[in-house]
C-alpha cells in the first residue's frame, strides 16, 4: 500500500548569514526526490515552497524588548507560522510531513506543527546545539536557536509560534561538535540529552543512535527528526554554510537513519543544503539519500 506523503519546500535563508541555503528546496528536488519516494511505496505530493520574503524587504537588526537580538525574527515568524500550519494540516489528513530547508530556523515551525495535536519527542542530528537565544547569540542568526525556541528558552517563552510544548526530556541532539560556551551552560540546567562526536567515536554510531531514539520515544506520540546537513563531514557534504570539520561518515550517517526509520517517525525535515557551495548537487543528492533511508530505504 503506498503511503500518503507531502513534499513542503521551504526556501528560507533569513535566518542564517550566508545566501544560497534558500535554493535547497529546488537542489533537493532536483537530485531526484520524488523518485526515491515513489520507489519506496509513497505517494508524494508536492506542494511547492512557501513564500519566503526577501532579505532586502525585512530589517536584519530590528531589536525589541521580546526579541533582543535575533535578525529577521519578524519575517522567520511569518513563515514558521505558516509552516506550522502546513504540517499540521498535513498530519491531520493522514500524510508524513516532509520538509525541505532553507535554514534551520524553519523547524520552529516544523516542531510546532509536528507538535499541535500530539505529544512529540524530536532528534536533532547536527554539528550545532542551536540552542542560542536572542540574549546569547554571537551572531544574530536565528538558525542558531531553533531548539531554544521550540523548548521556549529565555525570550521564546510563551511564544505562540515559538514553544512548541515540548518535552526536554524528550529531545536529543546528536552529532555536537560546535557548541557556544553559553549553550553549553544553558543546555546543563536543561533535561535535553546532547550526544557529542565524541559519544559517537566511543560508543559507535548504531548504540549512540538508539538511545538518542529511545529519549525521542519515550512517552510520546511519535518522533520529528530534524537532519541539518552540517551533520556530515564536509568532505561528504561540503554544500552548506557553516561546515565543521570532524562529523560522521557517509556511512555513519546512513546506519544512523535506517535506524530512525525502525521507529515511529512522524515528521521530517531536511534542512541547510547550499547549492552556491555545493560540488555538484553532491549535498542535495546525499540528503535525498538519507531521507530515503530515514523513511525506510533498506539495500535489500
Ligand atoms: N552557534 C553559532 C553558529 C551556528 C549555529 N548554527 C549554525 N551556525 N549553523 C550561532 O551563530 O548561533
Ligand atoms: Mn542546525
Ligand atoms: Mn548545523
Amino acid at each position: 500500500m503506498t503511503r500518503p506523503l507531502r513534499i513542503i519546500g521551504v526556501p528560507m535563508d533569513l535566518g542564517a548569514d550566508r545566501r544560497g541555503v534558500d535554493m535547497g528546496p529546488s537542489a533537493i528536488r532536483y537530485a531526484g526526490l520524488d523518485r526515491q519516494l515513489t520507489d519506496l511505496d509513497y505517494d508524494p505530493t508536492d506542494v511547492g515552497d512557501l513564500t519566503v520574503a526577501r532579505p532586502e524587504v525585512g530589517d536584519p537588526d530590528a531589536v525589541t524588548p521580546e526579541t533582543g537580538r535575533a535578525k529577521y525574527v519578524a519575517e522567520v515568524r511569518d513563515v514558521c507560522t505558516r509552516l506550522a500550519d502546513e504540517v499540521a494540516d498535513t498530519l491531520e489528513e493522514g500524510a508524513f510531513p516532509l520538509v525541505l530547508g532553507g535554514d534551520h530556523s524553519i523547524a520552529i515551525g516544523s516542531v510546532n506543527g509536528s507538535a499541535r495535536d500530539a505529544d512529540v519527542g524530536v532528534v536533532w542530528f547536527d554539528a550545532h546545539a542551536d540552542f542560542n537565544t536572542p540574549a546569547t547569540t554571537p551572531s544574530g542568526n536565528v538558525h542558531g536557536m531553533p531548539v531554544a525556541a521550540f523548548l521556549g528558552e529565555g525570550e521564546f517563552a510563551d511564544t505562540d509560534w515559538a514553544e512548541a510544548g515540548v518535552k526536554e526530556e524528550n529531545v536529543a541532539l546528536v552529532g555536537i561538535r560546535s557548541i557556544d560556551e553559553t549553550e553549553r551552560e544553558a543546555l546543563r540546567d536543561t533535561d535535553v540529552s546532547v550526544f557529542t562526536m565524541s559519544d559517537i567515536d566511543e560508543r559507535g554510531i548504531t548504540e549512540v543512535t538508539e538511545d538518542a531514539l529511545d529519549v525521542a520515544s519515550d512517552g510520546t506520540d511519535g518522533i520529528h527528526v530534524s537532519l541539518d546537513l552540517d551533520w556530515l563531514d564536509p568532505n561528504e557534504a561540503p554544500g552548506v554554510g557553516t561546515p565543521v570539520r570532524g562529523g560522521v561518515t557517509y556511512r555513519e550517517a546512513h546506519a544512523a537513519l535506517e535506524r530512525t526509520a525502525r521507529r515511529d517517525v512522524r515528521s521530517m525535515e531536511v534542512v541547510e543544503v547550499n547549492p552556491i557551495l555545493d560540488r555538484s548537487n553532491r549535498t542535495a543528492e546525499l540528503a535525498v539519500e538519507l531521507a530515503a533511508s530515514g523513511l525506510g530505504k533498506r539495500i535489500i
